[in-house]
């Protein structure tokens, strides 16, 4: 019953994408744009989103510690997260920042920076805002001064927390939002200023890579291309002017519609100017829930290879969007119930994946618990074996191909002068460090990274094995 359901939901899918032939034809393997660092290395971020306990919490900061961190790194040697703010905390009333707030999260920032991090800020909402129901039960992200229900119902008895979307308070608050009313224009302008406080607050923090203007937009009555080219890109390039204001340099992170679109469908998202001088820096940062997952199944049998096929056209439509938007590619959530079969497997897939296109991904999420990490007693979950692969955190030049094997790292680029490449190297595979086919390399055994200098022009086939 289960399988009909999703063989259904995919057949829909294949139709929607333009099917299989079209979904892989004239697709390049990565966009040819990247993620760069202040030197102009290319970045490969690897890490987590930080986490659902931000949703809930009256000062939305996530129940980590320092300690989280060094673990996390000492296990899997990221380099990234996915840091949630919320809304209703940068603007508690209209107008108001509570730069307290920002205080906060400056210091979780410093110590991620401190560890080596990048950091991207995550303007997270789900289902709206916490005061879609009276007690907070669902939603996050908005403020309540935000939120215009019309007296319309939210029912909280819910199979699932995606089917609050459907409520017609929810889809109110984000016609209210969209200005799809009418009623409510100056809300958008909020949200835009919003970010605009944000920035000026994190312009001149060098951990801070950017800003992801708003998770998993909903279009409320709107959806679909309609709601990307319209109100959606109309919010973006309210926010984009906004930031561009007071931060030239930070990277801007779009996110398409998540409906569809996370399981692999294609995004109507416009191109954007980016109004800075130099090379624009907008990105593109949709999710990645294939649909058999989405509907329960494993990772394994038919179902393995209706997730491999739909992960084949999220790979070729998410280039295409990337091409249109002039814009490299960062999966800002993938995850998924690491207890279950197969689901390592799946892990391996998305980092070869990421590989494949050069893009760097956050895993959802750093919550303690079986789709983390760790479990609610502190235990390794079989998430930090899967995501703990060597991986080079910075490139001196374009990324041609990357290849990562429990024992070995081939990275292919094109050498541009801008520093040297490093190199993560897991414990597991490579005890004593790494050797390196070309260049000097020096090995850091506290930070487990391997630095590299190689020539600075040329294509170089740089290759290492364990030490
Ligand atoms: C989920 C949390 C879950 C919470 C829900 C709603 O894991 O505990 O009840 O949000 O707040 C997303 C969202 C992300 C979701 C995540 C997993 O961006 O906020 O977290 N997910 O369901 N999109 C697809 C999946």
């Amino acid at each position: 019953m289960k399988r009909a359901r999703w063989i259904v939901s995919l057949a829909a899918l294949v139709v929607l994408a333009g099917g299989v032939a079209a979904a892989t034809r004239g697709v390049p393997e990565s966009g040819g744009r990247f993620i760069t660092d202040e030197q102009g290395r290319t970045l490969i971020l690897r890490g987590f989103n930080t986490a659902g306990s931000t949703k809930g919490a009256p000062d939305t900061l996530p129940e980590l510690t320092k300690a989280d961190i060094d673990l996390e790194y000492r296990d899997m040697g990221t380099n990234f997260v996915r840091f949630l703010i919320m809304w209703r905390a940068v603007e508690p009333q209209p107008g108001v920042y509570d730069t307290k707030y920002l205080d906060k999260v400056a210091e979780w920032v410093r110590w991620y920076g401190e560890r080596g991090y990048h950091v991207m800020l995550d303007m997270h909402q789900d289902l709206w805002g916490n005061a879609i129901t009276p007690t907070g039960v669902a939603g996050n992200g908005a403020p309540a001064w935000a939120t215009h229900l019309d007296g319309l119902p939210v029912d909280t008895d819910q199979p699932t927390w995606e089917t609050y979307y459907l409520e017609p308070g929810v889809i109110r608050a984000f016609d209210h939002f969209w200005d799809t009313t009418g009623e409510h224009p100056e809300l958008m302008d909020h949200y835009a200023k919003a970010w605009k406080a944000v920035a000026a607050r994190f312009k001149d923090d060098p951990a801070v890579l950017g800003y992801d203007l708003m998770n998993e937009p909903w279009g409320g009555s709107v959806q679909g291309p309609r709601f990307e080219a319209g109100p959606l890109a109309a919010l973006y390039r309210a926010t984009i002017a906004e930031i561009r204001s007071v931060d030239p340099d930070g990277w801007i992170f779009l996110e398409p519609q998540a409906v569809g679109v996370n399981w692999g469908l294609p995004s109507a998202l416009p191109h954007f100017d980016d109004p800075r001088d130099g090379a624009p820096r907008i990105a593109y940062a949709p999710h990645l829930y294939p649909l058999p997952l989405d509907l329960g199944d494993d990772y394994t049998a038919g179902s393995k290879e209706w997730t491999d096929r739909t992960i084949g056209w999220w790979r070729d439509n998410v280039l295409r969007t990337a091409d249109r938007l002039g814009a490299p590619v960062l999966l800002g959530e993938f995850g998924l119930d690491m207890t279950r079969p197969g689901a390592a497997d799946l892990v391996d897939r998305v980092v070869r994946l990421g590989e494949g296109m050069g893009a760097g991904m956050a895993y959802w999420s750093r919550d303690p618990g079986s789709w983390g990490p760790y479990d609610e007693k502190g235990k390794a979950t079989p998430l930090v074996a899967a995501y703990a692969r060597p991986y080079p955190r910075a490139i001196g030049g374009v990324p041609v191909d990357i290849r990562s094997e429990a024992r070995s790292l081939t990275v292919t680029f094109d050498a541009n002068g801008t520093g040297p490449t490093e190199i993560y190297l897991p414990a597991a595979g490579f005890p004593d460090g790494g050797r390196a086919s070309e260049g000097e390399a020096t090995w850091d055994a506290a930070r487990r990274v391997l630095t590299v200098r190689t020539k600075t022009s040329g294509r170089i086939t740089l290759t290492i094995t364990p030490a």
